[in-house]
């Protein structure tokens, strides 16, 4: 570990505080605690009047946090696979589940797939695969309902030191405590994501679901205003239907303890805390987030869902740019020994971290079974926007995305095995809260920096009233849109595959983001296997394409 692999600009802080601890240790220490910790636990939560208390496996009762409760009821219920009540109940046993040998893998998702009995042919076809966003891990602009009752009126960003600020799942917990967080994060569990939801993808010709889940689906620490654990048998759910509709799934851990990217997303807007450039604290983040990818990977080995999930994301996201880089690269290390040596054989997907997919040719070679995951999308920098509709999909896709991503997946020229985890058919920044609570977009010049400063708008007729209304669409900017979603979906099979980011948006309000409400506006097809524009056909592509934004 003496050197940092990306010496180009990316160096290791000379304030590194890298602890010698060998990282065979780490993997150890984790293993250990698991196996004295194979006791049944309680973990309460205090309401003002009311004691609740979750019980599961796997934890030792002085590991949860928030267990402050004195006498605790302990109903130890013998679970058979009834997984419908076990999301409509407080108490589940994780190994119970676990052990529940009623299931078959005969599923099998549409006929240019496998079923679940036999392997998915990574690497010869793509994965074609969709977003369960906004689900165990809440975001603003996907349910903007969650947090309009805490931002009435809200006209400039909340700055952060408004303690009434409530812009993420860390405030939002915060603001409501535990017993509220619990029942408005159960209701929306329970109507957010249905087995209707797989049926439909399954239906619209995917073959993957990528799931976000927060670190609080194993548990939280002190200080955490999460709700710990109920996600986790949420998704537990989710990989009963899965199986049931022969759907393969890309665990995805978007959020490691304290945020690895400062992003709303991560469950705590801010800073990067995790792995911090300044940390002084790596191994003891690192050995906290390795509790959390071992208890999952309890799961993801059991003969109940081995078959179905075949990827794991150890982390989402982590902004490279602002992390102890050597730290992050050891956390790989020891987390991929981890899930090896307890058994997972699937691929294990590790971030481009926004150093851009050309760094990472040639790294991490010494391990098996591993995909870089980027995230492309043409909005976050605001000069993207501007391009003329042609240009969008004939460069900026059709060119510029198609072999950026090809490139990477080839051995010769990048890292090898490259999804796109996230993409949309985004061409604006103009969705509701997209940026922020409160904040604005570029597009039409309603951004606001934190001190108040306004940009310019992209253009003089920017506007994003009719962006967000798909009502208002003229024909050629659904021809447009057409070829700019459909374009990616074939740029992106250049790959090992994709995720479109996301199912849905709340209230149609957004289609751009929502998958489902695309199909329905005929701009994404209603079989993603057979899309009506390639990049083979951008010669169709009409010379003047663009119109008064
Ligand atoms: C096994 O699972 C099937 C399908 O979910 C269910 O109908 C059946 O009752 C289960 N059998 C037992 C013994 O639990
Ligand atoms: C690390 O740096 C950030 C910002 O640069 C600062 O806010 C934070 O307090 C620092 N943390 C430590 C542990 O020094
Ligand atoms: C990989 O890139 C090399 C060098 O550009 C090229 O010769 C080769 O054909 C590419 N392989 C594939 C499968 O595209
Ligand atoms: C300030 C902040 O974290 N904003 C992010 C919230 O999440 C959206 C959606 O992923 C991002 O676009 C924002 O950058």
């Amino acid at each position: 570990m003496g050197t940092n692999p990306f010496e180009d600009g990316y160096s290791v802080s000379t304030r590194s505080h890298y602890v010698n601890t060998t990282d065979r240790s780490l993997v150890e220490a984790t293993k250990r605690r698991r196996r004295t910790n194979r006791l049944i636990a309680i973990s309460c939560i205090v309401g003002s009047f009311v004691l609740l208390c979750v019980i599961f496996g796997g934890f030792s009762t002085n590991d949860v946090a928030g267990d402050t409760a004195s006498s605790p009821r302990m109903v130890k219920r013998n679970l058979s696979p009834a997984f419908d009540s076990l999301v409509k109940d407080e108490d589940f046993a994780l190994d119970d589940i676990l052990n529940d040998m009623n299931f078959t893998y005969s599923a099998q998702v549409n006929a240019n797939v496998p079923p679940l009995s036999e392997p998915f042919p990574y690497g010869e076809q793509p994965i074609r695969g969709i977003n369960l966003g906004g689900w165990l891990v809440l975001e603003p602009f996907i349910k903007p309902s969650m947090f309009k009752p805490y931002n009435k009126g809200v006209e400039k960003v909340p700055t952060p030191e408004d303690p009434e600020r409530v812009i993420d799942e860390y405030t939002l917990t915060q603001k409501l405590g535990p017993k509220k967080s619990y029942d408005l994060l159960k209701e929306h569990y329970e109507s957010w994501v249905t087995e209707e939801t797989f049926a439909r993808v399954a239906e619209l010709g995917f073959d993957h679901v990528r799931i976000p889940i927060g670190f609080w689906a194993v548990r939280t620490w002190e200080g955490d205003p999460y709700v710990p654990r109920l996600s986790l048998a949420y998704f537990l759910q989710a990989l009963e239907w899965a199986r049931k509709y022969g759907l393969r799934v890309n665990l995805d851990l978007h959020s490691a303890p304290q945020s690895q990217n400062g992003w709303n997303h991560s469950g705590r807007q801010g800073q990067v805390r995790w792995l911090a450039k300044n940390t002084t604290h790596a191994t003891q983040e690192i050995s906290q987030i390795l509790e959390v990818i071992d208890e999952l990977t309890k799961i993801v080995v059991s003969p109940r869902y081995k078959n179905v999930v075949t990827i794991f994301g150890i982390l989402n996201e982590p902004n490279m740019r602002y992390m102890e880089v050597r730290q992050l690269l050891r956390f790989y290390d020891a987390a991929y020994r981890l899930v090896r040596t307890s058994g997972f054989d699937g691929y294990l997907s590790v971030s481009e971290g926004f150093i851009g997919l050309n760094r990472w040719k040639g790294k991490l070679k010494q391990y098996e079974k591993m995909m870089l995951d980027a995230h492309i999308y043409h909005i976050f920098d605001p000069n993207s926007m501007k391009s003329s509709y042609r240009d969008k999909v004939v460069n900026g896709i059709c060119n510029g995305a198609y072999n950026y991503v090809k490139s990477s997946h080839n051995l010769t020229t990048g890292f090898g095995p490259t999804i796109v985890g996230e993409w949309s058919a985004a061409d604006t920044d103009c969705a509701l809260w997209l940026n922020n609570v409160g904040q604005g977009s570029h597009w039409d010049g309603s951004f606001y920096e934190a001190d108040g400063t306004k940009h310019q708008k992209i253009c003089d007729k920017c506007s994003c009233e009719y962006r967000n209304d798909a009502s208002l669409w003229p024909s050629q900017y659904r021809d447009y849109l057409k070829m700019y979603v459909q374009g990616q979906l074939d740029a992106f099979s250049t790959s090992y595959g994709y995720f479109f980011w996301n199912f849905k948006i709340e209230d149609g309000s957004e289609p751009h983001w929502s998958y489902f409400d695309l199909v329905d506006l005929g701009i994404a097809p209603q079989n993603v296997q057979q899309p009506e524009f390639t990049c083979a056909d951008v010669s169709s592509v009409p010379a003047r394409f663009d119109m008064a934004a």
